[in-house]
């Protein structure tokens, strides 16, 4: 009989220990299928962040790191400019980038370290039970904004395609999602591409994946991804905001 559907080889024969409708366990998938694509699994490591992914150290079949605090970026240089023939790739929520790890994330990107970077924005901190992260909408009722994040007090959601996009180092940045068939497929193509330029030693590449936390956002698989639709993609629209492999370099 012919096989339809496996799994891929890039991933352990372990179950995920995600929630219901969360899309960590899509964006998994879609990492290991471009290695196995790639074929590059027995020559990549993976840095895994702090948030509900610190487990991506069980899940992808390769060599794993696990880098606390934010500090993905800097282990993931130390790892590419050590074994510069090695692809390495870090995995990181936005608690974990865009708060302690900011500073990691904007001077890896600048020095254009040559590395890719998997971004789940859920707009949350999963793992600690739901407190506002530095991309909370404005409005969006967490543990530690009970009335709403109020932009006068906790400040603006950041936009951090936008902002990696603006500097030299930069190769790639890409906001994609996975709500549906076709955006799962564009997803899985920023993905490849990069992983393709640090093989083509373009630069820092980084993918964000507007994703869903239905546990702390309080909503069903369903509702989860239609509250994705209906408000997150406003304030972080879907595209490239740089990709030095286009025409006339940025975009
Ligand atoms: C310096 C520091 N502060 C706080 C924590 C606790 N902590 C662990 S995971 C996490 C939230 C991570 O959220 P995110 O990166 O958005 O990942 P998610 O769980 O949503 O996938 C926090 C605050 C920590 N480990 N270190
Ligand atoms: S708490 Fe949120 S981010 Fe963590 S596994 Fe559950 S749904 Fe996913």
């Amino acid at each position: 009989m012919a096989v339809v559907f496996e799994r891929p080889k890039a991933l352990s024969d372990v179950p995920f220990h995600y929630c219901p409708g969360c899309t960590h366990g899509i964006v998994h998938r879609l990492v290991a299928e471009v290695l196995d694509e790639l074929g590059v699994v027995g020559q990549t490591v993976g840095v895994a962040s702090v948030g509900c992914s610190v487990f991506s150290y069980n899940y992808f079949d390769c060599d794993m790191v696990q880098a606390p605090h934010g500090r993905a970026p800097a282990v993931a240089t130390g790892l590419k400019r050590s074994l510069p023939d090695n692809v390495i790739f870090t995995y990181q929520g936005d608690g974990d980038l865009a708060a302690i790890g900011m500073a990691e994330t904007v001077h890896a990107a600048t020095r254009g370290e040559n590395i890719t970077v998997i971004f789940i924005n859920n707009a949350i901190y999963g793992m600690t039970g739901g407190q506002m992260a530095p991309t909370s909408l404005p409005g969006q009722v967490t543990q530690t904004t009970p009335y709403g994040r109020d932009t006068s007090v906790a400040g603006h959601p950041i936009r951090v395609c936008e902002l990696l996009s603006t500097l030299s180092g930069t190769a790639l940045a890409q906001r994609v999602t996975v709500d549906s068939v076709k955006n799962v497929n564009i997803a899985k193509k920023a993905i490849k591409k990069g992983f393709e330029n640090q093989i083509n030693k373009r630069g820092y590449s980084i993918i964000e994946v507007v994703s869903t936390c239905p546990t702390n956002w309080g909503l069903s698989p369903q509702e989860a991804m239609k509250w994705l639709q209906d408000n997150m993609l406003e304030y972080y629209p879907l595209g490239v905001y740089k990709d030095v492999t286009a025409e006339g370099g940025n975009k």
